[in-house]
């Protein structure tokens, strides 16, 4: 929501575009709300009845006579039926094609895509497993452990590591049950469980017309239950050749749905190799850091290839200068399980200085409640050289000031501090 809306809002002031943001009663007094050039209310604080609105959207789009909706991301932004609906509405849709987004939202479709186009993606089966037998078998050639995973999961949702053919069965059937009742759909696939891997993800840009380029990676091992607490780019596993090589990879998979707009490919990385995940078709919340280290703006990217131009950004244009490094801010008890804080935001204090960016929704007043997302800021720095950046973001975290609730931040201090990150040796388990 704000975030992300402020960001977008930005990138359209800079390059002359008008903006009108959609908002629920809860974030009437938003930044997002007072930086736009017009605000709609679409309903009350529970999403359902605004932000998950798209009638009340297309509506909003209509009276405003805006061209054009940018989904940001969570809420409806990977909803395919709703970008199907923008353009039936005339308006047009900054992502990719609706038959894109449906393809990359069935995990398992979007792997046999992938595999079919010749990206490396996790051992395991063709398509969905439809019996316990054939999940045997499969598993059996494989190897155990086994991941059994849900085609309508995704972002670590509906997923059940199986150790022995013993508990297979259970599993199986476990994983099926919920996958259906939490999506409605049932469909599991199998694959090799990766031990200790990474986390990496390419970031793409396409126009539609053929041309796609990548931005490098992101580094995002540093997560918790699935949420990323603390990204960095580029990472420190992939040297030059290495990193053209996973580019050259993750070209393939744009190409082979003729992407259009911003995307990320997300791989696990596991004793020198990258295999395909899954191919999130939005803009990410961790995109900064790729900015940071391209000199790219990737919304007005975004908004470039849905006007219908073709990238203006060659491949052999790129290059990645320096180390980014993204640290969450969300309301959150990092002492306390990281349970969601709530309360009134006070005694804000923003850092500053060279090479520090704050994308963030705060204000002094803000009530914080449970209704949303914990995500509240992030904060990026830039630095010439891995060592560098830490040493800069241990810094602004030390100006920084959130009053009212508790933030994850002591946490993403503890990263920074620690001897095992700062020697790059981390895994999806580190936190
Ligand atoms: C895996 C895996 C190990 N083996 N698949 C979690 C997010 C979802 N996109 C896929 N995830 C995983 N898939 C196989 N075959 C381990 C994870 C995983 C993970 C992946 C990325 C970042 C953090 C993670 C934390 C736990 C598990």
């Amino acid at each position: 929501r704000g975030e992300i809306a402020l960001r977008i809002i930005r990138t359209c002031r800079e390059i002359g575009l008008k903006t009108v943001v959609v908002y629920s009663t809860a974030d009437r007094d938003s930044l997002a709300v007072r930086f736009a050039d017009e605000a709609v209310c679409i309903g009350p604080p529970p999403s359902g009845q605004s932000y998950l609105r798209m009638d009340r959207i297309i509506a909003a789009a209509e009276v405003t006579g805006a061209a054009a909706i940018h989904p940001g991301y969570g809420f409806l932004s990977e909803n395919a039926d709703f970008a199907g609906i923008v353009k039936d509405n005339g308006l047009i849709w900054i992502g990719p094609k609706a038959d894109t987004i449906r393809k990359m939202g069935d995990k398992s479709v979007a792997k046999d895509t992938m595999r079919a186009a010749g990206v490396p993606v996790v051992p395991g089966s063709e398509g969905v497993v439809e019996t316990v037998d054939e999940a045997k078998r499969v598993a059996a050639e494989i190897g155990y452990p086994v991941m059994i995973k849900a085609s309508a999961g995704g972002g670590g949702r509906g997923m059940r590591m199986v150790r022995e053919e013993k508990e297979l069965e259970t599993q199986y059937r476990t994983a099926s049950n919920e996958a259906q009742s939490a999506f409605g759909n049932g469909a599991v696939y199998i694959e090799k469980f990766v031990e200790e891997p990474r986390h990496i993800e390419i970031q793409l840009m396409g126009d539609g017309q053929g041309g796609v380029i990548h931005l490098g990676e992101r580094e995002c091992s540093i997560q918790r239950r699935h949420q990323k607490l603390v990204e960095e780019a580029p990472s420190v596993v992939l040297d030059d050749a290495k990193r053209a090589e996973s580019g050259e990879i993750a070209l393939r998979a744009g190409r082979a749905v003729d992407y259009e707009g911003a995307g990320t490919v997300e791989f696990l990385w596991s004793g020198g190799e990258i295999f395909f995940l899954e191919m999130n078709t939005r803009l990410q919340v961790e995109h900064p850091i790729t900015e940071m280290i391209t000199g790219v703006d990737l919304v007005e990217q975004q908004l470039r290839v849905a006007a219908g131009e073709v990238l203006p950004i060659r491949q052999e244009d790129l290059s990645i200068h320096g180390h980014a490094i993204e640290v969450r801010i969300n309301a959150e008890n990092p002492f306390y399980c990281f349970l969601p804080s709530i309360g009134t935001l006070s005694n804000l204090r923003h850092p500053g200085g060279p090479w520090v960016r704050m994308d963030s929704a705060m204000y002094n007043g803000l009530e914080v409640g449970l209704e949303y997302d914990p995500m509240l800021a992030k904060l990026i720095v830039w630095g010439p050289d891995r060592d560098r950046a830490i040493q800069r973001m241990i810094r602004a975290i030390g100006e920084t000031n959130v009053g009212g609730v508790h933030t994850a931040l002591p946490a993403a201090l503890q990263v920074l501090r620690h001897e095992q990150f700062a020697g790059g040796d981390i895994d999806t388990h580190f936190l």
